[in-house]
Protein backbone atom coordinates (compact mmCIF):
# COMPACT_ATOMS: atom_id res chain seq x y z
CA UNK A 1 0.00 0.00 0.00
CA UNK A 2 1.25 3.58 -0.64
CA UNK A 3 1.24 5.67 1.86
CA UNK A 4 1.01 9.22 1.69
CA UNK A 5 1.85 11.63 4.58
CA UNK A 6 3.38 15.10 5.89
CA UNK A 7 5.24 15.84 8.86
CA UNK A 8 3.62 19.21 8.66
CA UNK A 9 0.51 17.30 9.97
CA UNK A 10 2.03 17.90 13.36
CA UNK A 11 2.23 21.72 13.17
CA UNK A 12 -1.67 22.26 14.15
CA UNK A 13 -1.75 21.37 18.06
CA UNK A 14 -4.94 22.23 19.67
CA UNK A 15 -4.58 22.31 23.25
CA UNK A 16 -8.34 22.68 24.86
CA UNK A 17 -11.73 21.68 23.52
CA UNK A 18 -14.80 22.46 25.05
CA UNK A 19 -16.24 19.95 26.12
CA UNK A 20 -20.25 20.56 27.99
CA UNK A 21 -18.64 23.91 29.13
CA UNK A 22 -15.76 22.66 30.70
CA UNK A 23 -11.84 22.96 28.78
CA UNK A 24 -10.60 19.54 28.55
CA UNK A 25 -7.41 18.51 26.46
CA UNK A 26 -8.56 18.37 22.98
CA UNK A 27 -9.08 14.87 21.53
CA UNK A 28 -7.89 14.99 18.04
CA UNK A 29 -3.58 15.81 19.09
CA UNK A 30 -0.62 16.31 17.13
CA UNK A 31 0.70 12.80 18.09
CA UNK A 32 -2.00 11.28 16.08
CA UNK A 33 0.51 11.52 13.20
CA UNK A 34 3.68 10.13 14.78
CA UNK A 35 1.20 7.12 15.93
CA UNK A 36 -0.47 6.67 12.39
CA UNK A 37 2.86 7.09 10.83
CA UNK A 38 4.63 4.37 12.89
CA UNK A 39 1.75 2.10 12.12
CA UNK A 40 1.89 2.56 8.49
CA UNK A 41 5.90 2.16 8.73
CA UNK A 42 5.74 -0.82 10.96
CA UNK A 43 3.28 -2.05 8.46
CA UNK A 44 5.87 -2.99 5.77
CA UNK A 45 4.16 -0.24 3.62
CA UNK A 46 5.76 2.38 1.24
CA UNK A 47 5.85 5.92 2.87
CA UNK A 48 6.09 9.13 0.77
CA UNK A 49 5.25 13.18 0.76
CA UNK A 50 3.02 14.28 -1.65
CA UNK A 51 3.61 16.37 -4.40
CA UNK A 52 2.31 20.10 -3.90
CA UNK A 53 -0.68 20.79 -6.20
CA UNK A 54 -1.22 24.22 -4.92
CA UNK A 55 -4.76 25.39 -3.86
CA UNK A 56 -6.79 24.11 -6.92
CA UNK A 57 -7.56 20.95 -5.66
CA UNK A 58 -8.98 22.66 -2.36
CA UNK A 59 -10.90 25.32 -4.40
CA UNK A 60 -12.41 22.25 -6.12
CA UNK A 61 -15.11 21.51 -3.35
CA UNK A 62 -14.24 24.64 -0.50
CA UNK A 63 -15.55 28.36 -1.34
CA UNK A 64 -12.83 30.88 -1.99
CA UNK A 65 -13.42 33.12 0.91
CA UNK A 66 -13.45 30.36 3.16
CA UNK A 67 -9.75 29.09 1.69
CA UNK A 68 -8.57 32.38 1.99
CA UNK A 69 -9.54 32.84 5.58
CA UNK A 70 -8.24 29.53 6.38
CA UNK A 71 -5.11 30.94 4.71
CA UNK A 72 -4.47 34.16 6.30
CA UNK A 73 -6.81 34.01 9.55
CA UNK A 74 -3.02 33.41 11.53
CA UNK A 75 -1.02 36.38 10.03
CA UNK A 76 -4.50 38.50 10.40
CA UNK A 77 -4.44 38.13 13.87
CA UNK A 78 -2.94 41.60 15.64
CA UNK A 79 -6.37 42.38 14.48
CA UNK A 80 -8.24 40.86 16.59
CA UNK A 81 -7.82 42.32 20.14
CA UNK A 82 -6.93 39.53 22.52
CA UNK A 83 -6.17 37.15 20.79
CA UNK A 84 -3.03 35.09 22.04
CA UNK A 85 -1.78 31.93 21.15
CA UNK A 86 -5.14 30.84 19.05
CA UNK A 87 -7.83 32.14 17.27
CA UNK A 88 -11.71 31.16 18.20
CA UNK A 89 -15.03 32.63 19.21
CA UNK A 90 -18.14 31.89 21.25
CA UNK A 91 -20.43 33.75 18.03
CA UNK A 92 -21.34 31.92 15.23
CA UNK A 93 -23.89 32.69 12.14
CA UNK A 94 -26.83 31.11 12.25
CA UNK A 95 -29.14 30.12 9.18
CA UNK A 96 -30.74 33.69 9.20
CA UNK A 97 -27.43 35.47 9.86
CA UNK A 98 -25.69 35.39 6.80
CA UNK A 99 -24.07 38.70 6.44
CA UNK A 100 -19.89 38.48 5.78
CA UNK A 101 -18.41 40.81 8.34
CA UNK A 102 -15.33 42.53 7.06
CA UNK A 103 -13.47 42.31 10.57
CA UNK A 104 -11.82 39.26 11.16
CA UNK A 105 -13.33 38.57 14.30
CA UNK A 106 -16.93 37.87 12.74
CA UNK A 107 -15.13 35.88 9.75
CA UNK A 108 -14.18 33.53 12.00
CA UNK A 109 -17.90 32.67 13.03
CA UNK A 110 -18.96 32.58 9.85
CA UNK A 111 -16.99 30.07 8.90
CA UNK A 112 -16.78 27.70 12.21
CA UNK A 113 -19.18 25.31 13.43
CA UNK A 114 -18.03 25.10 16.86
CA UNK A 115 -15.41 25.28 19.46
CA UNK A 116 -13.15 22.22 18.44
CA UNK A 117 -11.12 23.66 15.55
CA UNK A 118 -8.47 26.54 16.78
CA UNK A 119 -6.41 28.33 14.55
CA UNK A 120 -3.38 28.28 15.85
CA UNK A 121 0.23 29.23 14.06
CA UNK A 122 0.88 25.95 11.98
CA UNK A 123 -2.71 25.22 11.22
CA UNK A 124 -3.08 26.32 7.73
CA UNK A 125 0.35 24.63 7.00
CA UNK A 126 -0.79 21.14 8.77
CA UNK A 127 -4.36 21.33 6.81
CA UNK A 128 -2.51 22.42 3.60
CA UNK A 129 -0.33 19.10 3.41
CA UNK A 130 -2.57 17.21 4.51
CA UNK A 131 -4.76 18.01 1.62
CA UNK A 132 -1.73 17.39 -0.42
CA UNK A 133 -1.52 14.00 0.76
CA UNK A 134 -5.58 13.48 -0.21
CA UNK A 135 -4.94 14.29 -3.77
CA UNK A 136 -1.73 12.19 -3.92
CA UNK A 137 -3.65 9.52 -2.77
CA UNK A 138 -6.35 9.84 -5.11
CA UNK A 139 -3.82 10.20 -8.27
CA UNK A 140 -2.22 7.40 -6.90
CA UNK A 141 -5.47 4.94 -6.75
CA UNK A 142 -6.29 5.89 -10.09
CA UNK A 143 -2.81 5.19 -11.54
CA UNK A 144 -1.82 1.87 -9.30
CA UNK A 145 -5.19 0.26 -7.70
CA UNK A 146 -5.53 2.30 -3.97
CA UNK A 147 -3.07 3.97 -1.38
CA UNK A 148 -3.34 5.31 2.01
CA UNK A 149 -3.40 9.19 2.43
CA UNK A 150 -2.56 9.67 6.54
CA UNK A 151 -4.58 12.62 6.72
CA UNK A 152 -4.52 14.66 10.14
CA UNK A 153 -6.35 16.60 11.36
CA UNK A 154 -9.03 15.15 9.68
CA UNK A 155 -12.04 16.66 7.22
CA UNK A 156 -15.26 15.23 6.86
CA UNK A 157 -16.99 17.24 9.09
CA UNK A 158 -15.82 20.36 7.01
CA UNK A 159 -18.35 22.20 4.54
CA UNK A 160 -17.33 23.84 1.61
CA UNK A 161 -17.58 27.29 3.44
CA UNK A 162 -16.30 25.91 7.66
CA UNK A 163 -14.83 24.31 10.06
CA UNK A 164 -16.20 21.60 12.54
CA UNK A 165 -15.73 18.52 14.80
CA UNK A 166 -11.80 18.78 14.89
CA UNK A 167 -11.76 19.34 10.78
CA UNK A 168 -10.89 22.32 8.54
CA UNK A 169 -10.73 20.82 4.91
CA UNK A 170 -12.44 18.17 3.67
CA UNK A 171 -9.52 15.64 2.73
CA UNK A 172 -12.11 13.38 1.58
CA UNK A 173 -14.11 15.44 -0.43
CA UNK A 174 -10.77 16.54 -2.67
CA UNK A 175 -9.72 13.38 -2.95
CA UNK A 176 -13.24 12.41 -4.49
CA UNK A 177 -13.11 15.92 -6.55
CA UNK A 178 -9.79 14.93 -7.52
CA UNK A 179 -10.83 11.18 -8.43
CA UNK A 180 -13.74 12.24 -10.75
CA UNK A 181 -12.05 15.09 -12.30
CA UNK A 182 -9.49 12.58 -13.63
CA UNK A 183 -11.47 9.79 -14.39
CA UNK A 184 -14.35 11.36 -16.01
CA UNK A 185 -16.76 9.42 -14.33
CA UNK A 186 -18.64 9.27 -11.21
CA UNK A 187 -17.30 8.52 -7.53
CA UNK A 188 -18.01 7.54 -4.69
CA UNK A 189 -17.47 8.21 -1.09
CA UNK A 190 -17.83 5.42 2.10
CA UNK A 191 -17.77 7.09 5.37
CA UNK A 192 -17.24 4.67 8.24
CA UNK A 193 -15.99 7.58 10.76
CA UNK A 194 -18.07 6.50 14.00
CA UNK A 195 -19.61 9.95 13.27
CA UNK A 196 -21.31 11.09 10.51
CA UNK A 197 -19.92 12.91 7.33
CA UNK A 198 -21.75 15.80 7.52
CA UNK A 199 -19.70 18.42 5.86
CA UNK A 200 -18.79 15.74 2.96
CA UNK A 201 -22.50 15.25 2.28
CA UNK A 202 -22.96 18.86 2.44
CA UNK A 203 -20.78 19.21 -0.55
CA UNK A 204 -21.89 16.87 -2.23
CA UNK A 205 -25.52 16.46 -1.31
CA UNK A 206 -27.04 17.86 -5.20
CA UNK A 207 -24.54 16.49 -7.12
CA UNK A 208 -25.60 13.94 -9.60
CA UNK A 209 -21.54 12.49 -10.08
CA UNK A 210 -20.59 11.50 -6.38
CA UNK A 211 -22.06 8.82 -4.46
CA UNK A 212 -21.87 9.25 -0.62
CA UNK A 213 -22.34 6.59 1.78
CA UNK A 214 -22.07 6.92 5.72
CA UNK A 215 -22.15 4.57 8.89
CA UNK A 216 -22.26 6.09 11.82
CA UNK A 217 -23.81 6.27 15.10
CA UNK A 218 -27.19 7.74 15.25
CA UNK A 219 -26.64 10.87 15.48
CA UNK A 220 -29.84 12.32 17.42
CA UNK A 221 -27.78 12.31 20.44
CA UNK A 222 -24.42 12.16 19.18
CA UNK A 223 -22.27 14.54 16.81
CA UNK A 224 -22.83 16.22 14.63
CA UNK A 225 -26.26 15.73 15.80
CA UNK A 226 -28.07 17.83 13.08
CA UNK A 227 -27.29 15.54 9.98
CA UNK A 228 -26.81 11.77 9.75
CA UNK A 229 -30.43 10.86 9.07
CA UNK A 230 -31.65 8.22 7.39
CA UNK A 231 -34.17 9.99 5.63
CA UNK A 232 -31.30 12.74 3.82
CA UNK A 233 -30.82 11.28 0.37
CA UNK A 234 -29.47 13.74 -1.75
CA UNK A 235 -31.62 16.55 -3.71
CA UNK A 236 -31.96 17.68 -7.33
CA UNK A 237 -29.31 16.00 -9.75
CA UNK A 238 -28.17 14.41 -5.94
CA UNK A 239 -31.60 12.36 -5.27
CA UNK A 240 -31.31 9.48 -4.40
CA UNK A 241 -27.44 9.85 -4.19
CA UNK A 242 -26.75 10.06 -0.76
CA UNK A 243 -27.69 7.35 1.90
CA UNK A 244 -27.23 7.24 5.53
CA UNK A 245 -26.81 3.87 7.91
CA UNK A 246 -27.03 4.82 11.10
CA UNK A 247 -26.46 2.09 14.24
CA UNK A 248 -27.42 2.32 17.67
CA UNK A 249 -24.81 3.26 20.19
CA UNK A 250 -23.12 0.02 21.23
CA UNK A 251 -23.43 -1.76 17.80
CA UNK A 252 -20.40 -3.93 17.25
CA UNK A 253 -18.54 -5.96 14.25
CA UNK A 254 -21.85 -7.63 13.07
CA UNK A 255 -24.57 -4.75 12.81
CA UNK A 256 -21.56 -2.44 11.51
CA UNK A 257 -20.16 -4.94 8.96
CA UNK A 258 -24.05 -5.47 7.57
CA UNK A 259 -23.98 -1.92 7.02
CA UNK A 260 -20.82 -1.59 5.40
CA UNK A 261 -21.91 -4.30 3.18
CA UNK A 262 -25.48 -2.54 2.69
CA UNK A 263 -23.67 0.74 1.84
CA UNK A 264 -21.05 -1.33 -1.13
CA UNK A 265 -23.99 -2.62 -2.51
CA UNK A 266 -25.25 0.97 -3.10
CA UNK A 267 -22.06 1.62 -3.91
CA UNK A 268 -21.71 -1.26 -6.65
CA UNK A 269 -25.04 -0.81 -8.29
CA UNK A 270 -23.58 3.20 -9.10
CA UNK A 271 -20.87 2.07 -10.69
CA UNK A 272 -18.52 4.48 -10.02
CA UNK A 273 -14.77 4.67 -11.30
CA UNK A 274 -13.27 5.12 -8.25
CA UNK A 275 -14.21 4.71 -4.25
CA UNK A 276 -12.65 7.25 -1.21
CA UNK A 277 -12.98 5.42 2.24
CA UNK A 278 -13.16 8.09 5.16
CA UNK A 279 -11.43 5.93 7.24
CA UNK A 280 -12.19 6.74 10.81
CA UNK A 281 -11.26 4.48 13.42
CA UNK A 282 -12.81 5.74 16.50
CA UNK A 283 -16.00 3.12 15.32
CA UNK A 284 -13.28 1.18 18.10
CA UNK A 285 -14.77 -0.34 21.10
CA UNK A 286 -11.79 1.19 23.06
CA UNK A 287 -12.01 4.97 21.23
CA UNK A 288 -12.14 7.68 24.38
CA UNK A 289 -15.09 9.25 22.29
CA UNK A 290 -16.42 7.08 20.13
CA UNK A 291 -19.89 5.02 20.61
CA UNK A 292 -20.18 1.58 18.49
CA UNK A 293 -17.81 -1.25 19.51
CA UNK A 294 -15.91 -2.19 16.95
CA UNK A 295 -12.80 -4.87 17.39
CA UNK A 296 -9.42 -5.25 15.05
CA UNK A 297 -11.23 -8.55 13.32
CA UNK A 298 -13.92 -5.51 12.12
CA UNK A 299 -11.59 -3.55 10.80
CA UNK A 300 -9.99 -6.07 8.79
CA UNK A 301 -13.48 -7.19 7.78
CA UNK A 302 -14.28 -3.83 6.41
CA UNK A 303 -11.08 -3.85 4.47
CA UNK A 304 -11.91 -7.41 2.98
CA UNK A 305 -15.30 -5.93 1.86
CA UNK A 306 -14.24 -2.93 0.50
CA UNK A 307 -11.04 -4.56 -1.62
CA UNK A 308 -13.78 -6.78 -2.98
CA UNK A 309 -15.80 -4.17 -4.54
CA UNK A 310 -12.63 -4.00 -7.05
CA UNK A 311 -12.37 -0.06 -7.54
CA UNK A 312 -9.25 2.11 -7.60
CA UNK A 313 -9.41 2.93 -3.71
CA UNK A 314 -8.01 6.40 -1.97
CA UNK A 315 -8.24 5.23 1.83
CA UNK A 316 -8.39 8.80 3.67
CA UNK A 317 -7.61 8.69 7.22
CA UNK A 318 -10.46 10.54 9.37
CA UNK A 319 -10.80 9.99 13.13
CA UNK A 320 -9.71 7.68 15.86
CA UNK A 321 -8.22 8.68 18.93
CA UNK A 322 -5.54 7.64 21.45
CA UNK A 323 -5.74 4.41 22.55
CA UNK A 324 -3.45 1.42 22.46
CA UNK A 325 -6.14 -0.22 19.68
CA UNK A 326 -5.85 3.46 17.32
CA UNK A 327 -2.07 1.84 15.54
CA UNK A 328 -3.26 -1.25 15.95
CA UNK A 329 -6.69 -1.14 13.80
CA UNK A 330 -4.75 1.15 11.48
CA UNK A 331 -2.32 -1.81 10.74
CA UNK A 332 -5.59 -4.41 10.88
CA UNK A 333 -7.13 -2.83 7.89
CA UNK A 334 -4.15 -1.88 5.98
CA UNK A 335 -2.87 -5.24 5.89
CA UNK A 336 -6.42 -6.81 4.97
CA UNK A 337 -6.88 -4.72 2.16
CA UNK A 338 -3.57 -5.99 0.61
CA UNK A 339 -4.36 -9.10 1.41
C1 LIG B 1 -13.22 13.67 12.68
C2 LIG B 1 -13.92 13.37 13.96
O1 LIG B 1 -13.95 12.23 14.38
N1 LIG B 1 -14.45 14.40 14.62
C3 LIG B 1 -15.15 14.18 15.83
C4 LIG B 1 -15.77 15.42 16.39
C5 LIG B 1 -16.44 15.07 17.68
N2 LIG B 1 -16.85 16.22 18.40
C6 LIG B 1 -17.49 15.93 19.67
C7 LIG B 1 -16.47 15.34 20.57
C8 LIG B 1 -16.92 15.05 21.99
C9 LIG B 1 -15.62 14.85 22.74
N3 LIG B 1 -15.76 14.40 24.06
C10 LIG B 1 -14.43 14.25 24.62
C11 LIG B 1 -14.40 13.24 25.66
C12 LIG B 1 -12.94 12.95 26.02
N4 LIG B 1 -12.87 12.01 27.12
ZN1 LIG C 1 -15.16 10.67 14.07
Amino acid sequence: MRVFHTADSARHDPERYLRRGTPIPHPEQASRYAILHAAARDGGHALAEPADHGLDPIRAVHDPGYVAFLAEAWDRRAEIPGIADEILTGSFARPQMHRTPTGLLGRVGLYTADTSTPIRAGTWAAVYGTAQCAVAAADAALETGHAYALCRPPGHHAYADSTGGFCFLNNSAIAAERMRAASGGPVAILDIDVHHGNGTQGIFYTRGDVLTVSVHADPSDYFPFYAGYADEIGAGAGAGLNRNLPLPPGSGDAPWLAAVEAGLATIAAFKPRGLVVALGLDAAADDPIGVLTVTRAGFAGAAQRIARAGLPTAIVQEGGYLCSALPENLTAFLAAFDA
